[in-house]
Order: C-alpha cells, then structure tokens, then sequence
C-alpha cells in the first residue's frame, strides 16, 4: 500500500496514468465494441502500481472523488485531443465509486465536463463500483437520472460480489450488469460458479439490462458466455490491460 502522502503527491504531480481494456462484443457487430478506462499510478521507483494499492488508502482518507475527478478530466481532455480515436468505440467506460455519486459538486462536474465535451455523451458508460454499501440510495438515484438525462449510461460493476446485490438493479437506474469476474474465471470448473453467472444473466434480461462478463480468459468461456446470452466479454482472452496512448497507434496495425 502507498502512503497518502504518495496520493497527494501523485495528484498534484499529474502521476496518475490512465490505461484501457477493450470490451468486446459477442454479437457478429465488431463494431459494438469499446474499452474500460483503468487508472494506475506511478511510484517513487518510476513503476506502476494498480487501484488496489491505493484506492484503499485513498478510501480511508476521503480522497476517492478527488480521484474520481482527475480521472473523468483526463479521460475527456484525452479524448478532446484525440478525436478521431472515437470513431472505433462505441462505448469509453468509466469506473466512478459509488461514494462520490453522493457528492452534488462531483455531480455538476461530471455533467459540465461531459456537456463541454466533444465526446458524444451516449459513448460514455459509468462503471459504479463499490468499496461500500450505498449509505443515500436516494442521492445515488439522483446522480444517476441526472447524468442519463443528458445520455450517459451506467453499469453496476463487480455484480454478485461485495455489497452489490440484486436490489441495486430494482432500485437504480442501470442499463448493463458487470457480471463479478471471479465467478466467470472458473466457471467450466466450478458449478456453483457457473449457476451464478446463469442466474445473473437470467435477471439481466429480467431487468432489461445489457450483460458484461469479465476476466474472460479463453475460447470455451466465450462460447459458453454467447449460449447465454452474454452482450459483452472483457478479459485477458481479448486484451490486457494498456496504455489509454495506445489507441493512438492502433489504425496503424488495423490499416
Ligand atoms: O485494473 P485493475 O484490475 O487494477 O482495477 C481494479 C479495480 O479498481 C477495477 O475493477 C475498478 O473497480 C477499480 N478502478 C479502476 N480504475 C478506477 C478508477 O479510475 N476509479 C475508481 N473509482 N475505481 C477504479
Ligand atoms: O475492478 P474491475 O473489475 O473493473 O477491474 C478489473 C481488473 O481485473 C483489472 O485491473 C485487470 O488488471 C484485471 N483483469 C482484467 N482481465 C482479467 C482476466 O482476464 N483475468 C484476471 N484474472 N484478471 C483480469
Ligand atoms: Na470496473
Ligand atoms: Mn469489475
């Protein structure tokens, strides 16, 4: 774990480096696809080191929505400066922790910065994930209807694990369903993992929620995950985690 001291030097340096994980669509419509944005930051040895070594700390000491906020204006500055990048995504995903989506001032940034934004809001997806139960289910609910009303979506992300609980879905707005990828990973192995992934997928469709697996990690997962009726797959199988610059160059190996 790093010290919030770290954090806050990481903050005011400009240390946090986005990278991104393609979501693949499992329809035959390639161009459905689109990526996750995942924040790493860089440490004292010039390395990177991923969220769970500091959003815990940065949990504890009320530093998520600064995080959150750095996030979302780096993505969309980066976005700004590179347009043409848009035209191959369909979606951009972003994880957002459901304690900042009870704070009113994150929520008036966020729709500032996607309303300025040459960034079509229908592309962008909040990933809501939880280090904690929802204390303001109303607030949540409110942050969430305001920012669908000027077109984002929103996912539940890590579902069946944690606090995330089959309420979350009648009682928030959500349009997809991050299915928990420790039940997708072994799931050809483990029945009972199996039946969760089943049974998420069958009040996904209840719901009328699209349906995300992740940590997919092979050709007979994917087959599996298609039978179910499975919108979308992100995993190892497809991509690991990259740099967000990447996707600069990547015309060059398409064309
Ligand atoms: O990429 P990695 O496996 O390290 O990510 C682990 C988890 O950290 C993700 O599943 C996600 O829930 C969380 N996470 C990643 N990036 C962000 C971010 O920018 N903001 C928040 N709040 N959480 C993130
Ligand atoms: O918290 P969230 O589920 O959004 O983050 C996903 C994390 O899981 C990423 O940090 C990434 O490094 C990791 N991950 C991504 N794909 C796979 C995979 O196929 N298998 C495993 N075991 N981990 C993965
Ligand atoms: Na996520
Ligand atoms: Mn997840």
């Amino acid at each position: 774990m790093v010290s919030i001291h770290q954090i806050d030097a990481a903050l005011s340096n400009g240390d946090f480096v986005l990278y991104k994980q393609d979501i693949v669509s499992l329809s035959d419509t390639p161009q459905d696809s689109g990526i996750e944005i995942l924040l790493r930051m860089k440490n004292k040895e010039g390395g990177l080191i991923g969220p769970d070594q500091f959003l815990p700390v940065a949990d504890r000491y009320n530093k998520i929505v600064e995080i959150d906020r750095c996030v979302v204006a780096t993505a969309f500055n980066w976005f700004d400066a590179h347009p043409s990048v848009l035209k191959d995504l369909a979606f951009v995903s972003i994880n957002l922790s459901v304690k900042s989506l009870s704070n009113k001032r994150f929520e008036n940034f966020v729709i500032d910065t996607v309303v300025h934004s040459h960034v079509p809001a229908r592309k962008i997806c909040f990933e809501i994930t939880e280090t904690a139960a929802i204390d303001n289910i109303t607030r949540v609910q409110g942050f969430m209807n305001n920012v669908k009303a000027i077109g984002c979506t929103f996912a539940l992300d890590d579902f069946g694990s944690g606090h995330s609980s089959y309420s979350y879905i009648k009682d928030l707005p959500s349009d997809a369903l991050k299915i928990d990828g420790s039940f997708v990973v072994g799931m050809l192995q483990n029945p009972l993992d199996y039946a969760a992934v089943k049974s998420i997928c069958e009040i996904s469709k209840a719901a009328n929620q699209k349906i995300v697996a992740e940590f997919v990690e092979n050709e007979a997962i994917v087959a599996q995950l298609k039978e179910l009726g499975v919108d979308y797959a992100q995993g190892y199988y497809f991509s690991k985690p990259e740099p967000l610059s990447s996707l600069k160059h990547k015309r060059i190996f398409n064309s």
